[in-house]
């Protein structure tokens, strides 16, 4: 497993390269070019910068989270093969700095959503949280304005060009059915895994998050099954999944551990975090321990470990704790924690599976 953290840039993120440096064995650095809007080429010169940037702090840039996709694809509109074209082109010019992994998602005009960025939780620490009988409720604009509105850096998944256009967006997708959007992820993922399979990259669709429709939007990649069709819809080692036990784990039915061993060729990146369910489909950021929240993280590291897993995984939200200001969900702290307790599971297991003589050694190769 190939430890790495995700970081908005400089000037954009509270976080500082100096401080992941002193994370223990993180190696990359997940990115993006967060000022370009979907549909945007990325140019080489851009990418050439974060990656000089990375590079002088010792860090590599192999995973790009996300080149987003624009609406126009996600609709199915005509305009579409200009974005695809503009697509490839990105893909190409990420192989050139010698990116590995591009992670995406395909939700419609919503990326993640939460109900509270910053719900406290019983020891004052304070989390992400969702809480399903108010987004069935609340009309949609009030609750970009809470959530985009009150945080001091554009959110991912929440750039204003994306929200400026909601009216519209709603409108264009009131008759889009879940056999639309899949069809519309068919014609993508047919020209994009060509051209990433020529440059060697691998693309890996990240599961929708919460993993259930929302504001009437269908969503699709939400469970097993669903995982499964995506990776059969082009079956190339190209095609992957970022296989994220938070979303996915939102649902107590979808069983991470089973997508882990059923699909251990197609997940070039792991995204690692726990939340705590309750019964009324409410749920809560807690930190990676398997006892604080309702996925199983130990279990999921073993079925890593145990498909011999080579890939590129990071912690993914962490809480706010210790008094820190920062993105809601990407502070330094709770996330630095989460990478211990990662390495902790995946070293005993490493020492349990070649003997403890060997310990040492074997951690260490
Ligand atoms: C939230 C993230 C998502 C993810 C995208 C990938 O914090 O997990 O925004 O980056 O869905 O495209």
């Amino acid at each position: 497993m190939k430890m790495v953290f995700r970081w908005y840039g400089e000037g954009n993120d509270t976080v500082t390269l100096e401080h992941i440096r002193q994370i223990p064995g993180v190696e990359g650095i997940v990115w993006a070019l967060h000022h370009l809007p979907a549909g945007e080429e990325w140019p080489l010169e851009d990418i050439m910068e974060v990656k000089r940037i990375c590079e002088k702090h010792g860090f590599h840039i192999d995973v790009v989270e996300s080149v987003n996709i624009h609406e126009d694809i996600k609709l199915g509109l005509p305009s579409r093969d200009l974005y695809i074209e503009r697509y490839k082109r990105t893909i190409e010019n990420l192989a050139e700095a010698g990116v590995k992994v591009i992670c995406y998602n395909f939700m419609p005009v919503f990326d993640w959503l939460r109900t509270d960025l910053y719900k406290e939780a019983e020891d004052g620490s304070t989390a992400l949280f969702y809480e399903h009988a108010k987004v069935d409720q609340i009309d949609p604009f009030e609750l970009v304005d809470k959530i985009a509105n009150n945080v001091e850096f554009t959110m991912p998944g929440w750039e204003p060009e994306r929200l400026e256009h909601l009216t519209k967006l709603f409108e264009a997708y009131q008759n889009v059915t879940e056999d639309d959007l899949w069809n519309h992820l068919h014609y993508f993922l047919e020209q994009i895994i060509p051209a990433a399979a020529r440059c060697g990259i691998k693309m890996a669709i990240h599961p929708d998050d919460p993993p259930w429709p929302i504001f009437g939007l269908p969503r699709i990649i939400t469970s097993e099954e669903s995982i499964g069709r995506v990776l059969r819809l082009v079956d190339h080692p190209s095609n992957g999944v970022t296989l994220c036990s938070g979303s996915l784990g939102a649902n107590p039915k979808n069983d991470i551990i089973q997508i882990i061993k059923a699909y251990p060729d197609r997940i070039p990146f792991a995204h690692i975090r726990n939340v705590k369910v309750y019964d009324n489909q409410d749920f809560i950021e807690t930190s990676h321990r398997t006892k604080d929240g309702s996925v199983d993280i130990c279990g999921i590291v073993k079925a890593y470990h145990e498909t011999g897993f080579s890939g590129y995984v990071r912690p993914d939200h962490g809480r706010h704790i210790w008094n820190e200001a920062c993105r809601p969900g990407y502070g330094l702290y709770d996330r630095a924690l989460g990478i211990m307790y990662l390495w902790g599971v995946w070293d005993s297991l490493e020492i349990e599976k070649r003997g403890a003589s060997q310990c040492l050694k074997s951690i260490n190769s």
